[in-house]
């Protein structure tokens, strides 16, 4: 019989990657959660709405009974949680809505899943900011969780919660720790896609001689380690299928500045910039003095994670995870995809 797997996330960058990925290189049948909106978001699964294995389902992360509905009908053999409120920044203006999804929400997967399909594989997608203020770098699978935000304290709650159904009720249940991955699925928010999407608008002006529009950013100087989101889904799915439910670092092995981000994709997009001022006041700007882009000190956080350096050393060797894509290469990629969709 075909086996059955639920993903969350579905409209977002990873759980459409993670679809894509499956259907591509498994026979499974793909249950595709969202939850209703107002205005349709479909765009990153779009194309996968007609295909013969993939079917949407309704489940929203603060309704319990729509998740054990969902897996009390479905009996999957693997559920891939990859929904979750997601933007660090927005988890103190949201703090409860994030507790309730990215932490609650988890424990009434586990709890369906133990009730109703115990034999189902559960991934839970954890992340580099469970470690925070780091000690040391890089980080590895022992590495003492120090989260810094709400966002990172759900996600270390929820770890605690995969670890204690796993070893009360023996079932594979796992969170593997995804430092920042990127594509062009991301949110508008994200500083990657913010950055990537604001030079290709500011390319577009130039080549129709129009004044350029500037945007704003807060701290250049977060190192973040930052990978292609399609390298990752293999990573994840070679998690679920190993032996035994071991919970593994995926990373690149590379760190890298906000403001070296921003400058390569400056770079990729062929804008030559100087820049002015310093801290609060620095800018960046075309050499006809136009501005690209100003620091605003409103997108500072309470606090701050300074650097994420990932060691995937041990996911490389015990599962045989391999990455494909570099830092340039992600860049150019962003840069080049929304060039293309502004450009229309
Ligand atoms: P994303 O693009 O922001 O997608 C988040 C998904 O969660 C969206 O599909 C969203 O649906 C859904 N969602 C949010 N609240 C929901 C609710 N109440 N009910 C049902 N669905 C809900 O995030 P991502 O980058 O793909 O990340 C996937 C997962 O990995 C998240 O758990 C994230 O925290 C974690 N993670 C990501 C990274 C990274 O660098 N990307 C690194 C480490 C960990 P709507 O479209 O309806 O809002
Ligand atoms: O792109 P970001 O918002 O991603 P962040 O906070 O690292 O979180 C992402 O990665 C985590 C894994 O480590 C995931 F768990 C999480 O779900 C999400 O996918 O910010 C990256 C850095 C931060 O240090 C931030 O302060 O960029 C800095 N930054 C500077 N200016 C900015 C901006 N971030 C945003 N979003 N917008 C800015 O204007």
């Amino acid at each position: 019989m075909r086996k059955k797997v639920i993903i969350t996330g579905i409209s977002g960058q990873d759980g459409s990657h993670m679809a894509d990925y499956l259907i591509k290189h498994t026979d499974h049948m793909i249950y595709g959660a969202i939850r209703r909106l107002s205005v349709n978001n479909h765009r990153n699964f779009e194309h996968l709405k007609e295909h013969p294995r993939f079917q949407l389902i309704n489940m929203d992360l603060t309704d319990s009974h729509s998740i054990t509905n969902a897996v009390r009908e479905i009996e999957p053999d693997y559920f891939i949680n990859f929904a979750a409120q997601s933007f660090v920044a927005g988890s103190w203006d949201y703090p409860i809505q994030t507790w309730e999804t990215d932490s609650n929400s988890v424990l009434h997967m586990l709890e369906a899943i133990h009730m109703f399909a115990p034999n189902c594989r559960f991934y839970n997608a954890g992340s580099s900011e469970e470690f925070g203020d780091v000690e040391y770098s890089p980080q590895d699978e022992d590495h003492p969780l120090r989260p810094q935000s709400p966002y990172g304290a759900a996600k270390c709650a929820a770890r605690h919660l995969v670890r204690v159904y796993r070893e009360s009720y023996n079932l594979f249940a796992i969170q593997g720790w995804l430092f920042n991955h990127e594509g062009t699925r991301r949110g508008l928010d994200f500083v990657t896609r913010k950055i990537s999407h604001n030079v290709a608008k500011i390319k577009l002006a130039i080549e129709a001689g129009e004044p350029i529009p500037s945007f704003s950013l807060g701290n250049l100087e977060a190192m973040r380690d930052w990978s292609d989101a399609e390298d990752m889904m293999d990573g994840v799915w070679k998690m679920l299928n190993n032996e035994t439910p071991q919970e593994f670092i995926l990373a690149s092995g590379e760190m890298h500045s906000v403001r070296e981000f921003l400058e390569t994709s400056l770079n990729c997009a062929g804008i030559t910039f100087k820049k002015h001022g310093k801290d609060d006041n620095e800018e960046y700007l075309t050499t006809d003095g136009q501005i690209i882009m100003k620091i605003n000190p409103e997108f500072y956080r309470p606090a701050e994670v300074h650097e994420l350096l990932g060691d995937s050393s041990l996911a490389e060797d015990e599962l045989g995870w391999v990455r494909h894509h570099e830092f340039e290469d992600l860049v150019r990629k962003m840069y080049e995809n929304d060039y293309k969709l502004l450009k229309g």
